[in-house]
């Protein structure tokens, strides 16, 4: 099962991808370091292993990026809660770009860094889901790496959009490998 982070520089994606793989907030986590997270969830008894790749966005990677997107199942696309040009982002940049290369492939707008949702200028939670509804994100989820706020629901939102998205020779071929 393969999820991705895509979104702007800075909006939060490694320390969240970091705090999914070791489950407490390390804020001298390495910006720089992308890197596929691995995590093996139980689903009806079968262990199936949830991917969560982190993809740069520096603009010399515009190019390779589309290559790790091979394969997704579901992508997060990231913004920051106090930068809404990052909000923007999504809408002019990101969800267009996976919408070219992961055509079909479902999708969760998630606001990060909602700890400072309540400072001047920030995305509010309506301004978030006018983005969401207009794009046909599946959900949208305002989340914190600062405060663990509903990062459970995020993963367990993602592996559940993962699930019903894979095919069924995809989930037959995993449960197979269990025996
Ligand atoms: N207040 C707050 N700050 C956060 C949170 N998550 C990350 N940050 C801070 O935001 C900055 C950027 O975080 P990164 O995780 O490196 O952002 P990124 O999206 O991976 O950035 P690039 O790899 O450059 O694209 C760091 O200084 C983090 O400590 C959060 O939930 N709340
Ligand atoms: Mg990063």
């Amino acid at each position: 099962m393969k999820c991705i982070l895509v979104g702007d520089q800075a909006v939060g994606k490694t320390t969240l991808a970091a705090l999914f793989q070791t489950r407490k907030y390390n804020k001298n986590y390495n910006p720089m370091l992308d890197d596929i997270m691995k995590k093996t969830i139980k689903h009806n008894s079968h262990k199936i292993q949830f991917n969560l790749w982190d993809c740069s966005n520096t603009n010399l990677y515009d190019l390779v990026r589309p290559y790790m997107y091979h394969d997704t199942d579901v992508v997060l696309v990231c913004y920051s809660v106090d930068n809404k040009i990052s909000l923007n982002n999504t809408g002019t940049k990101w969800i267009p770009e996976i919408k070219k290369y992961l055509p079909g492939i479902p999708f969760i707008l998630v606001g990060l860094k909602s700890d400072l949702q309540f400072e001047k200028d920030s995305v509010t939670e309506n301004e978030a889901k006018i983005v969401a509804q207009r794009f046909h994100a599946q959900t949208n989820i305002f989340s914190s790496a600062l405060n663990n706020y509903n990062i459970n629901l995020l993963f367990s939102t993602a592996i559940q959009i993962s699930l019903n998205n894979q095919t069924p020779y995809t989930l037959n071929y995993l449960n197979a490998d269990q025996k």
